[in-house]
């Protein structure tokens, strides 16, 4: 159930701002994009002068987008926040999203910044704080926003949220889709949204170089000796002999973790940009965040990460423990 009066606020927080920023979280998915340029076309449709920013480099699949073009690269702890009047924060659970460094406590937090989202891990740290744990998606409660707000959805925004929901369930597989994410899903489409469009974007679209990767990660997966999870990972050494590029690292933990017969879940390690990658996929419906969260990351039950800076043969230690733990 959206939180009403929550809802209220943030719309008066709104119309009060001018100048607002939007960022994307790091590795930005598809419902980060959805949900923050259907937010964009919302702020800028009200008159107000919107900025987004991203830490990561945009996937090339989101690049037509509209609005995505104008997207600023730039690491959020470098931004003169005072250029702005309003935060707003959509599909992120927590600062370690939006940047790796330590931002200062002392930004006005309180009263310049909201947080839209549904992470169960969900730190709370912006001043307004919406967050539904139990929808599917952050693109699902902005159309639960919009309605209250008694927006009309235009066919761009149509398909800005059902991308944003389509991707976040897994095409509608994951647990926390409902009876009401298909009716939104059924309504986006009346309003335009482009399901063919959306499928060759997410599903339809990689390079050679993810399927090589892909291949790299199946090439060195096992079953753990405890039988309820499968792990691999891929080195930074093995990335440069194929010459794989950080952007080409996507899609494997959602494609090869949950689908081995007899496992709770899966993990994928990469090494890459200095930093080991963790993927946590859970097969039926093993709390997988949990493990993230040991680990100093976060998501959802069925989806988790998390970063760790150390040597890989650490870092893959340190899972397998907190790992085998979780499940005993
Ligand atoms: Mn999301």
């Amino acid at each position: 159930m959206l939180d009403k009066k929550t809802a209220e606020k943030i719309l008066v927080e709104i119309k009060k701002a001018n100048r607002i920023l939007l960022p994307l979280h790091i590795s930005p998915d598809g419902d980060c994009v959805g949900s923050v340029l259907a937010m964009d076309l919302f702020l800028r449709s009200l008159g107000k002068k919107t900025k987004i920013i991203s830490y990561s480099k945009i996937p090339k699949n989101y690049l037509f987008l509209p609005g995505m073009a104008e997207v600023e690269i730039v690491d959020f702890a470098k931004i003169n926040l005072s250029d702005f009047d309003l935060l707003v924060f959509l599909d992120i659970a927590q600062e370690t999203m939006i940047t790796k460094k330590q931002l200062p406590r002392k930004f006005p937090w309180s009263s310049k910044s909201i947080i839209i989202d549904h992470h169960f891990t969900n730190t709370k740290f912006a001043g307004i704080n919406l967050i539904d744990k139990k929808t599917s998606s952050c693109a699902e409660l902005l159309y639960d926003l919009f309605k209250f707000w008694k927006i009309e959805i235009d066919k761009q925004t149509a398909n800005l949220l059902f991308l944003g929901i389509f991707s976040d369930t897994g095409c509608f597989q994951y647990p926390l889709t409902s009876a009401k994410t298909f009716k939104i899903a059924s309504v986006l489409m009346e309003k335009g949204a482009d399901l063919n469009q959306i499928v060759l974007l997410l599903f339809r679209s990689y390079g050679i170089k993810t399927l090589k990767y892909w291949s790299k990660v199946l090439e060195n997966m096992r079953i753990d000796e405890s039988g309820k999870f499968v792990w691999s990972k891929v080195s930074q050494e093995e990335l440069k002999r194929l010459d794989i590029q950080p952007e080409d690292i996507e899609g494997a933990a959602s494609l090869f973790c949950p689908v081995i017969k007899g496992t709770e879940f899966g993990i994928i390690l990469d090494e890459c940009g200095g930093f080991i990658k963790g993927s946590l996929r859970s097969r039926q419906g093993f709390d997988v965040a949990q493990i993230a969260g040991k680990l100093g990351g976060g998501g959802h039950n069925q989806a988790a990460g998390f970063t760790l800076k150390m040597p890989f043969g650490e870092a893959e230690e340190k899972v397998l423990k907190v790992a085998r733990k979780a499940i005993k």
